[in-house]
């Protein structure tokens, strides 16, 4: 997707913050883009304050001169706009390929709803192209690991788990110094089946299913700048 398109859904998405809303901040290329705009809007005096779901869009919202609070101080949001790696018909969402599924799924959990913006091409009928990202503690790993993949095949998933790597080939460390398992699945078919039973072992931490937390989709299609709104 080029940066045209995805400022193009950033902008549309721009467009629902309203002044004194409190936000939650996504992560990813295309909610960098969103940061960007929304920093522009409060430049001009739009009034919001915002949580972000990683370190690296903490610097960049801070950089861009959007006010920051967290959960702690402001435990409700009105509205998190984030990426995401694959949406479906119902809004269920595969997030995580960036590694920051956890603060996301708290600070969209938050929220009284969660707009996507993402490239149409993310749009599928079955979830399970994009590997699952199952975020695990250190600890364990290998009795975890097992643990997880005796749930892939009880809710009907068939695929590899691997352990996701960072450029230096070590293992990939989320913000919470967590690990990344990577599911590659090809389909799920029944995502709250798996997303229960992942939940059930011990060992992981959250996964990337992001099941009826998504309210609305700001997806742009390569066809001349169209937006598509699910
Ligand atoms: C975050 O960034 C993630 O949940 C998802 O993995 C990724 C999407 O990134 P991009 O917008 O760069 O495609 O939203």
């Amino acid at each position: 997707m080029s940066a045209d398109l995805k400022r193009a859904a950033a902008a549309r998405a721009v467009d629902l913050v309203q002044d004194g809303m409190r936000l939650g901040i996504g992560t990813g290329s295309t909610a960098a883009q969103f940061v960007e705009l929304l920093g522009a809007r409060v430049r001009s005096g739009l009034s919001v304050v915002g949580v972000p779901t990683s370190e690296a869009t903490h610097r960049a919202a801070a950089a861009a001169g959007i006010p920051l609070t967290t959960l702690d101080e402001t435990p409700e949001l009105d509205l998190t706009v984030d990426g995401a790696d694959e949406i479906d018909g119902s809004l269920r969402l595969i997030k995580g390929g960036g590694g920051a599924l956890l603060r996301e799924k708290i600070v969209a959990a938050a929220s009284r709803r969660m707009v996507v913006i993402a490239d149409g091409s993310k749009q599928v009928a079955t979830l399970g192209r994009f590997p699952l990202p199952i975020e695990v503690v250190p600890f364990g790993l290998g009795a975890t690991r097992r643990a997880i993949a005796a749930a892939l095949t009880r809710t009907g998933c068939a695929g590899e788990l691997t352990l996701r790597t960072g450029r230096d080939f070590a293992p990939f460390r989320t913000d919470g110094a967590h690990l990344i398992l990577d599911a590659h699945l090809g389909r799920i078919p029944d995502p709250d089946a798996l997303a229960a039973a992942l939940a059930a072992v011990p060992g992981v931490v959250e996964h990337g299913l992001f099941l009826g937390l998504c309210t609305g989709a700001i997806l742009a299609a390569e066809e001349a700048g169209a937006i598509r709104l699910l």
